[in-house]
Formats: structure tokens, C-alpha cells, sequence
């Protein structure tokens, strides 16, 4: 798929998330919206996974660690034809398996998540079970730089680099946001990237929402050989809809009908300047 194709996706993708969520008057807006395009371009271009190679263990595994956005995994996995999209209208809904936190029970989710902290853990272990299996598969998972002061994020990089996991990437969805304010003024994390280059981890910084950096970036996987990779994505909660970027307001606001049109004009108009 060329960029532009990915960049288009990645509005479409807006469109739903927000679709789904206005429909289901619930879900975690900013944060999806923030990690979308990242998502796109694992699955698009990275991860050898897809609805037919799901249950072989030579699989990709893809870990989403900020379960809390799981809208936009779930409009990435319809879209890849893990389910009917149709199924999303049931979103939040009384039996719905499409609650507000990834779940097993929904095909192309490998883990439960939504607990904070638990996504990295598990990652390292499915690398170390990669390498012990003496299997090619790698392992991804995406973290938020609000969950990362949990303590277990920090057990598992010691972990990681200790096995010398190179079959592993962490990216980072660093919107600098979390639920009640700013991640650093909640827990500081800072310098995350001399945390994690001390933790014996190969880091590197790109844009989270320019589609060609991040093929970039994740081409050029693994950065050291035998070191785990950590990818600090810089984001924007909120991407792509100005009213609700950058505002704390937005982690699991939902639109009333007047923001939402205005959130899908502006997406129209932004998908009009990608087909110019
Ligand atoms: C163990 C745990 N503690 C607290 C929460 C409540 N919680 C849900 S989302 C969130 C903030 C997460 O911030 P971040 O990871 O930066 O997500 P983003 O801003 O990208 O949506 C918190 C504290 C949780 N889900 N799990």
C-alpha cells in the first residue's frame, strides 16, 4: 500500500472510531485518535498477521497494552476483515463482545487488556517464548506514556534486555496526556529515552502520525541487534479533529451531534487535501 493510501486509511479510520463511539455513547476518543495512524501502519505494512493466519503460531503478536483504546483496534481489525464491521454497531452494548477493553473473545485481539501495565510483561514473554520455540515471529505492543509509571513496565524492561528480546518493539503513543491532566504533572516519566537506553533497550523518536516515518521506523527493526527496541511516538490526543487535540477533556469524552458533524466535515476536508 503506497502512503497515500495509508494516509487516506488513517482518516477513514478517524471517521469510524468516532462513528462508533458517537453510536455507542461511549469510549476513549482522544487516546484512539492519538494512536491510529501507528496502528495503521503495523497493520498495514508490518505485522504478518490477518484473519487467515490467526491462530498459526508463526504469527506476528500484536499486544495493545493502552487497552482503553481499543476503538481504534477495532476499526483496524474490521477493516482487515477479522469481523463485520456491522458488529462495531453493537459497540458497549448489554452482551456485546465489543466492550470498552480489548478482549479474546473478539478474533484478532491475542490478550486481554485495559488494566494498565500488563501489555509489555506479556510481550516479553511471548518474545521469550519465540526465542525458545526458535521462531521468527515478533512481537509488538503498544504502551501510553500515562501507564507507564506502573511498576511491572519496569520488571518487564529489565526482562527484556536481560534476554536480549531484538524480536521485540514497545511504541510508545507519546501524546503527553493522560486521564486527569498532563502525564507529567500525574507521574513524570522523563527522560524516558535515557530510561529505557539505561534499561539496555535501542531507542529511537519519531513523528506518530507521519505515515512514512513510521514505515521508516519500523523497516529499520530491529535498531541494535540484540536489544529490544523502543519506538517513542510523538502524538497528539485528539489527532485530526481540532477541537478536541490536545485537551485532556477529550480521554473518554464523546461528541454530541453538533461536534461530531463538525468532526466528520473536518475529516472530509482533510481527506479532500490527501486526494489532491
Ligand atoms: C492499572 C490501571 N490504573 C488506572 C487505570 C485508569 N486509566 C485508564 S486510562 C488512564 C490513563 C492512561 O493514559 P495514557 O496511557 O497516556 O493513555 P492515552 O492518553 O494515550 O489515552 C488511566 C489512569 C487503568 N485502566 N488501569
Amino acid at each position: 500500500m503506497t502512503t497515500k493510501e495509508l494516509e487516506k486509511k488513517s482518516i477513514e479510520y478517524r471517521k469510524k472510531i468516532l462513528k462508533y463511539i458517537y453510536g455507542a455513547n461511549a469510549g476513549h476518543t482522544g487516546g484512539s485518535l492519538s494512536c491510529v495512524d501507528i496502528l495503521n501502519v503495523l497493520y498495514n505494512h508490518v505485522l504478518n498477521v490477518s484473519p487467515e493466519n490467526f491462530t498459526s503460531p508463526d504469527r506476528d503478536r500484536y499486544i495493545q497494552s493502552k487497552g482503553h483504546t481499543v476503538e481504534a483496534l477495532y476499526v483496524v481489525l474490521a477493516g482487515k476483515g477479522f469481523f463485520p464491521e456491522e458488529d462495531l454497531k453493537t459497540l458497549c452494548k448489554y452482551k456485546s463482545h465489543y466492550i470498552g477493553h480489548p478482549t479474546k473473545k473478539v478474533k484478532g485481539i491475542e490478550q486481554n487488556t485495559g488494566a494498565l501495565g500488563h501489555g509489555l510483561p506479556i510481550a516479553v514473554g511471548n518474545a521469550i517464548a519465540a526465542k525458545m520455540d526458535k521462531k521468527d515471529y515478533r512481537v509488538f505492543t503498544l504502551l501510553g506514556d500515562g501507564e507507564l509509571p506502573e511498576g511491572s513496565n519496569w520488571e518487564a524492561a529489565l526482562t527484556a534486555a536481560h534476554y536480549k528480546l531484538d524480536n521485540l518493539c514497545a511504541i510508545l503513543d507519546y501524546n503527553k496526556l493522560q486521564i486527569s491532566g498532563t502525564t507529567a504533572e500525574v507521574c513524570n516519566t522523563e527522560p524516558i529515552d535515557a530510561k529505557f537506553e539505561s534499561f539496555g533497550w535501542s531507542v529511537q523518536h519519531v513523528d506518530g502520525h507521519d505515515i512514512d516515518a513510521l514505515i521508516k521506523m519500523f523497516d529499520a527493526l530491529p535498531f541494535t541487534t540484540g536489544k529490544p527496541s523502543f519506538i517513542i511516538a510523538h502524538t497528539v490526543k485528539g489527532k485530526g479533529v481540532s477541537y478536541m487535540e490536545n485537551n485532556v477533556k477529550w480521554h473518554h469524552g464523546v461528541p454530541n451531534e453538533k461536534q461530531y458533524e463538525d468532526a466528520l466535515t473536518e475529516l472530509d476536508n482533510a481527506l479532500i487535501t490527501v486526494n489532491e
